[in-house]
């Protein structure tokens, strides 16, 4: 005669089912924590890398609006490499006749350290970057009706890339260039911009910007 199985229901968990089941939550949770802190700090990167990008094309443009109209003779420095220039001054001309042109005022485009952040390696206004400035378009130089007009802020020392050491760190031609930088080569002057700032992470964002115009002979 067979005698009927007894079949017991397990009620609960096993100790190690539960220990295992805990690790294997705790893993997921960490992964997903890991995925989403590291998606916010690309996010708020991404932000702060985006405003520079387009903070710096429009400075970028309105410098080159500015000098565009310059002529080449007029350029002060000549800005020539290896070791270009962060300040350009230029004149636009006034009139024309006869073949002949009258040149107005002065105007100048310079990279300038603030008096919070003066020139001594040091991040005097403890905005994170040493010795930044700004890109300030100074026009009728020297005159009483010279206006002095802040084109950007946050401008990198120097350009992104390069170090104060004699040597062309970023290899585009100029040797420690400033975050405003000049160089004409014949008729072609090249502008390039670097803006930076903070981003939400506390981390350090540049943008580098930069654009060759023809200026006239
Ligand atoms: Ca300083
Ligand atoms: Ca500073
Ligand atoms: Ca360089």
């Amino acid at each position: 005669m067979r005698r009927p199985s007894i079949r017991r229901k397990r009620a609960g968990f096993t100790l190690v089912e539960v220990v295992v089941s805990s690790a294997v939550l705790g893993v997921l949770l960490l992964a997903v924590g890991l995925t989403t802190l590291s998606g916010n700090r690309a996010y708020k990167a991404g932000m702060t890398q985006n405003r520079l990008a387009v903070e710096s094309q429009r400075v970028l443009d309105r410098v080159a609006d500015a000098i565009a109209m310059g002529g080449a003779s007029g350029l002060t420095p000549n800005p020539a490499a290896p070791l270009g220039s962060s300040t350009l001054t230029y004149r636009t001309p006034n009139t024309y006749s006869g073949g002949s042109i009258t040149w107005g005022a002065s105007s100048r485009v310079d990279f300038q350290y603030l008096a919070r952040d003066p020139n001594n390696g040091v991040d005097d206004d403890r905005d994170g970057f040493a010795d930044d400035g700004v890109i300030v378009l100074t026009r009728d130089v020297g005159l009483a009706t010279e206006t002095r007009t802040v084109l950007a802020r946050g401008v990198r020392e120097y350009l992104e890339g390069e170090t104060p050491n004699g040597l062309d760190d970023n290899a585009n031609g100029l040797v420690d260039e400033r975050g405003l930088a000049f160089v004409l080569v014949g008729d072609q002057l090249t502008i390039r911009i670097t803006l930076v700032a903070r981003d939400d992470n506390g981390a350090t964002q540049a943008n580098t910007v930069s654009t060759s115009i023809k200026v006239r002979n």
